[in-house]
């Protein structure tokens, strides 16, 4: 469920089948001192109904969430779009959707006007929400899916095959490898009280070192796994040097932090994670994923199906829905703090799914952590010593051993 301002007498309501049946029942719509648009299902089925929402006829636990959230963003009235007419659109009221068309994979022919706007963009959303969508990446769907069929294809296997391509959870270096359910809590690293994550993944982390190897009960898990390892990291890199320029640095030295990636000293990996059907039984207050801010620089994720919930400055979360053929792009812990707080590191979680229908559905998810060189020493990039120089290898590790020790 999603809403968003859309100008001061309207609200985006995006609402999916089983909850507009919900409210058209137990609502009664007796049109309007507020002019509502709705947006059944999908984000290109409009409806334009004028409603008044009868809270007092709400019957059940779901439905008093959703007014919840309703009443909560009607205070958020007359704030309005920003940038309405640019190349981004609101997503949610509070994430934007950057067209990456001027920079997109494989772009050579450069308008350097639009990138630069692509450029300013990025940094309007990087500076408040700490997060945005981006759309005509040259990354498609269907390279997506790639990735998360092989993975479904590794995660089906039993669970004494899956055991040999265990992570070594010994050395942080070790990222590579398959983690299983409840094998991570990513809610313990804002020191919050959760049961560990339901949730099974696997990190591609080349090149390959020690014990790691690929599975081999699925020949194609290797290939399709670096083909986009590969993307996600020229995507990245573009990304980057986009923010360089945002931050008024100098581009090839920022991206000369970034040069063994996937090359050696250098933490940055791919992810799969499966989040499978709810179990019957769930430990109180576990969820799929804990809330968290990422820890390297910029993150990249890939969903096929709803969860994301992204936090605003208020503490009130808001759902970052999947859209086709668009990346969910993110700042994280290590440039927020190498920007001098500049960019801003977003808390995200994913809850369990919130209706007795949707709690049968599998999420997939693929994820690019992108970070420095191990030996890149960060210095706050705007020349202030509002945090003293860290070596990133250093800066990684104090993060991890709170995770896993
Ligand atoms: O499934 C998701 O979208 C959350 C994944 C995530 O935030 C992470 O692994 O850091
Ligand atoms: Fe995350």
């Amino acid at each position: 469920m999603h809403y968003f301002l859309h100008s001061e007498r309207e609200l985006f309501v995006i609402i999916d089948p089983f909850l507009w049946s919900s409210i058209a029942s137990g609502y009664r719509l007796d049109g309007a001192d507020r002019i509502f648009s709705w947006r059944n299902g999908s984000l290109t089925d409009q409806y334009n109904v004028n409603v008044h929402f009868v809270t007092q006829t709400v019957p059940t636990g779901a439905h008093k969430a959703l007014v919840k959230t309703q009443k909560y963003h009607l205070l958020q009235k007359g704030k309005g779009l920003q940038n309405e007419g640019k190349t981004m659109e609101d997503v949610n009221g509070y994430i934007q959707m950057i067209d990456f068309s001027a920079y997109s994979l494989g772009t050579t022919d450069i308008d350097e006007a639009a990138v630069q706007a692509l450029s300013e963009n990025l940094m309007h959303s990087f500076t408040t929400s700490g997060f945005a969508y981006l759309k005509n990446t040259g990354i498609t769907d269907e390279q997506v899916t790639s990735v998360f069929d092989v993975a479904d294809k590794f995660y089906d296997l039993p669970v004494d095959v899956k055991q040999k391509y265990r992570r070594n959870e010994t050395d942080f270096h070790e990222r590579h490898g398959w983690v299983c359910m409840e094998g991570e809590n990513l809610g313990k690293l804002n020191g919050l009280q959760r049961p560990p994550d339901l949730k099974e993944l696997f990190n591609i982390k080349p090149p390959l070192s020690g014990g790691d190897s690929w599975p081999s009960e699925v020949p194609e898990f290797e290939e399709t796994c670096m083909d986009f390892f590969n993307q996600a990291h020229d995507l990245a890199k573009r990304v980057l040097e986009l923010i360089a320029r945002g931050l008024g640095t100098e581009a090839a030295e920022f991206l000369d932090m970034f040069k063994f990636i996937g090359k050696g000293r250098n933490s940055s990996h791919l992810r799969s994670i499966r989040y499978p059907p709810v179990p019957e039984t769930v430990k109180e207050n576990q969820v799929r994923c804990g809330e968290h801010t990422d820890f390297g620089c910029i993150t990249l994720l890939f969903q096929d199906n709803a969860g994301l919930e992204v936090a605003k400055g208020d503490g009130e979360f808001v759902a970052a829905p999947p859209i086709a053929d668009t990346v969910v792009i993110n700042i994280a812990d290590t440039l927020q703090r190498w920007s001098a707080d500049k960019l801003v590191s977003t808390k995200h979680r994913v809850m369990l799914p919130y209706t007795p229908e949707t709690r049968g559905t599998t999420r997939r998810c693929v994820t690019f952590f992108t970070h420095p060189d191990f030996d890149a020493v960060m210095k706050c990039l705007d020349g202030s010593d509002k945090y003293p120089p860290i070596r990133a290898e250093d800066y990684v590790a104090s993060r991890l051993r709170k995770m896993y020790l």
